[in-house]
Formats: structure tokens, C-alpha cells, sequence
């Protein structure tokens, strides 16, 4: 059955800081590429903290907002999108619940984090949120479109 490009979910998913500083973006982008789904961008960023600011605006009240975003701009970022079909939903639950002592075994923040203010990656958390992120994040011609099969060159 064929799959048409526009039918195709994709998510925002980041490494953050402390992701990388620890060795870890091998690891994390195995566990989403074994999954099945297709990485369709990728950079490295050092985002400011006005850029992290708008990545985070949703939490602006809390008491945690300012540290968080010093803490996103505070070194470099390895910014996906992924794409596949349940990927918003499936790749939350790759990745765990936000706290990683409540984060199932098996997941990326439940084998790999330990406390909340250092859970190494991020997941958009909608359709709406992936959307406005991806927005955010990349611009369009930082993204492939969708292939049929892995390789489209013939020789
Ligand atoms: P994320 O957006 O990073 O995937 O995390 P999330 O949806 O699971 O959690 P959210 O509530 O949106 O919080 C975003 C990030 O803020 C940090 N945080 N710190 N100190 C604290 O109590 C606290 N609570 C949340 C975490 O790094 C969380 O990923």
C-alpha cells in the first residue's frame, strides 16, 4: 500500500545539552531508526536563549523557565525531525515520562537520565506542538521530502 508524503506524521525531536555532552546521540537516534521511523532533518545548534525562550513558551510561568532555557543554549543541540506513521505519540513513549525517576525501563530518559532538569532529550508532545516546532526549528528546504524506498538515485 502505497503511502502519499502528506499523509506521513513527523515529529520534532532534540538532544539536548546534556545529551550530547554525554556521548548519547548515537544511542538515541539507533533507538528511533531501529524503531522504524525516518529521519527527514538533522543539525547541530547552539540555540540562543531568546530562541530557547521560544521553544519553551508554553512554560513560562513555571519557576523553572528561566534555568530551562539557559540550560537549552548552554551548548550544542542536535535537532531531528522524524517521520513515520504514529511517530508524535510512539516517539514520546521511546523516550519516557519527563521525570526520569518515573520513566519506564526500556526508555531513552528510563536507561539513560536521572533527574528532570537533565532529561537529555525533547519530543514534541502534539500534532499542533510537532508542527510548530518543526516551523520553529527548520526551515523546509532543511527537510527531504519522502521516498518511496531508502535510495532514489539509479546509476
Ligand atoms: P519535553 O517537552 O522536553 O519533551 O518534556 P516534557 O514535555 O516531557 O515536559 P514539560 O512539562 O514540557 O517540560 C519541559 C522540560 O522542562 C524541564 N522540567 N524541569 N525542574 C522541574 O521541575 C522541571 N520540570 C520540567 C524538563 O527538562 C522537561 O523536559
Amino acid at each position: 500500500q502505497e503511502v502519499h508524503a502528506a499523509e506521513l506524521e513527523r515529529t520534532f525531536i532534540a538532544i539536548k545539552p546534556d545529551g550530547v555532552q554525554r556521548g548519547l546521540i548515537a544511542e538515541i537516534i539507533s533507538r528511533f531508526e531501529r524503531k522504524g521511523f525516518k529521519l527527514v532533518g538533522i543539525k547541530v545548534v547552539v540555540p540562543t536563549k531568546d530562541f530557547a525562550q521560544k521553544h519553551y513558551h508554553d512554560l513560562k510561568e513555571r519557576p523553572f523557565f528561566s534555568g530551562l532555557c539557559d540550560f537549552l543554549s548552554s551548548g550544542p543541540v542536535i535537532a531531528m525531525v522524524w517521520e513515520g506513521e504514529g511517530v508524535i505519540k510512539y516517539g514520546r513513549k521511546l523516550i519516557g515520562a519527563t521525570d526520569p525517576q518515573k520513566s519506564e525501563p526500556g526508555t531513552i530518559r528510563g536507561d539513560l537520565a536521572v533527574v528532570v532538569g537533565r532529561n537529555i532529550i525533547h519530543g514534541s508532545d502534539g500534532p499542533e506542538t510537532a508542527k510548530d516546532e518543526i516551523n520553529l526549528w527548520f526551515t523546509p528546504s532543511e527537510l527531504v521530502a519522502h521516498m518511496k524506498s531508502g535510495v532514489k538515485v539509479e546509476i
